[in-house]
């Protein structure tokens, strides 16, 4: 049974707790949860009111745009734009970033997000999600924000999270320095409600999430890593399970909570030869510091990944995100694999 804590309160507590904080981010990861709440009511209709399906249009990662997509980009931009909080908005759907003409000048944060993660997932109404990064703002205030206010590393996140539309929809998010809260809708009162109080992830999982499908092509090393899962070892708890949607949201919830670990490792062949798939700004960067407040890890095979400092608004990289003996395991395994080549 939830405690009555609204989301909304929640974020007031924790304003209350940073001396000096003018209530901007507050309002702003308020205007958050307010998108994913009409985007949660369009997707639960999605089937009656024939947003399901395509647009017919290619986004800049070259996939065709799903109406619900293209709706949820729509809800979060304008409401970011009106709230006079944000200067700056990248979102997966558009190829370049937004400025907001109505606080360009005035807002004091920039948000990156991936309005509707697992979208290939829609019409199968299989979970799917909304994904966010909040950075303040670098450039002065008074004049136009610049790439550099966009393109910062994961380690100058001062909030990121995501909402999961499942079986029942729920927010999730973290800020920095702090602990990883999750929030139940209840659709009865409309609000999202406090369920999760700082989630912690165990340090060990039992669970894998990978695209099997694409072994041949992974980089050295991970596929030693899954064999070993699946040989058993009780002392491990292995075999482990292997489990995996699709949609990066719902499969890292899942994780987080029961403990696994996620694998996109980059490709050694074909169109995506010497890159990962996910992207750093809207994907990997915001459950990274999701996946570290909560104790665990994630990793690009090079590099923690909150270190990465992007080049490219759409940049992609390779993850490995989860439990942190298990992200340490893979990352042993192919450092081992490319000392042997
Ligand atoms: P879509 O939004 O196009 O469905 O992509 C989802 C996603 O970016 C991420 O949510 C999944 O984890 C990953 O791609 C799945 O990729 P594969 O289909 O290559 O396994």
């Amino acid at each position: 049974m939830y405690g009555m804590v609204t989301i909304e309160r929640h974020i007031i507590e924790q304003e209350r707790d940073q001396p000096g904080a003018s209530g901007m981010l507050s309002e702003l990861l308020y205007d958050i949860a307010l998108s994913c709440k009409i985007i949660q009511r369009e997707v639960t209709r999605a089937g009656l009111i024939e947003l399901l399906g395509k647009t017919g249009d290619i986004n800049i990662q070259g996939e065709t745009v799903a109406k619900l997509d293209e709706y949820a980009n729509d809800v979060l931009v304008r409401t970011l734009s009106q709230g006079q909080r944000v200067c700056l908005i990248g979102s997966e759907e558009v190829d370049d970033m937004i400025v907001p003409a109505e606080s360009a000048t005035v807002g004091k944060y920039v948000v990156a997000f991936d309005p509707l993660d697992g979208s290939s997932n829609i019409d199968a109404n299989v979970s799917i999600g909304t994904i966010f990064s909040i950075f303040r703002r670098r450039s002065p205030l008074g004049g136009q924000p610049t790439r550099e206010d966009l393109l910062q590393p994961g380690n100058e996140l001062v909030a990121a999270g995501y909402v999961v539309y499942g079986s029942s929809t729920m927010l999730v998010y973290t800020t920095k320095g702090g602990t990883v809260n999750g929030f139940t809708y209840d659709p009865s009162v409309g609000e999202f409600l406090r369920s999760h109080i700082a989630i912690r992830t165990p340090d060990r999982g039992h669970i894998y999430s990978v695209n099997e499908g694409n072994t041949e092509s992974w980089e050295p090393g991970v596929e030693d890593f899954v064999k070993r899962l699946k040989h058993a070892d009780p002392d491990l708890g292995r075999p482990y399970t292997s489990r995996y949607i699709g949609s990066l949201v719902a499969d890292f919830h899942r994780n987080l909570l029961y403990g696994g670990v996620f694998l996109y490792p980059r490709s050694m062949s074909g169109g995506r030869k010497g890159r990962g798939k996910l992207r750093l700004l809207y994907e990997a960067m915001p459950l990274a510091m999701v996946a570290v407040n909560a104790g665990g890890a994630a990793h690009s095979g090079d590099q923690p990944v909150l270190d990465i400092v992007p080049t490219e608004l759409h940049q992609r990289t390779p993850l490995f995100i989860g439990s942190r003996l298990d992200v340490e395991e893979v990352l042993a395994c192919m450092q081992a694999a490319n000392g042997k080549r």
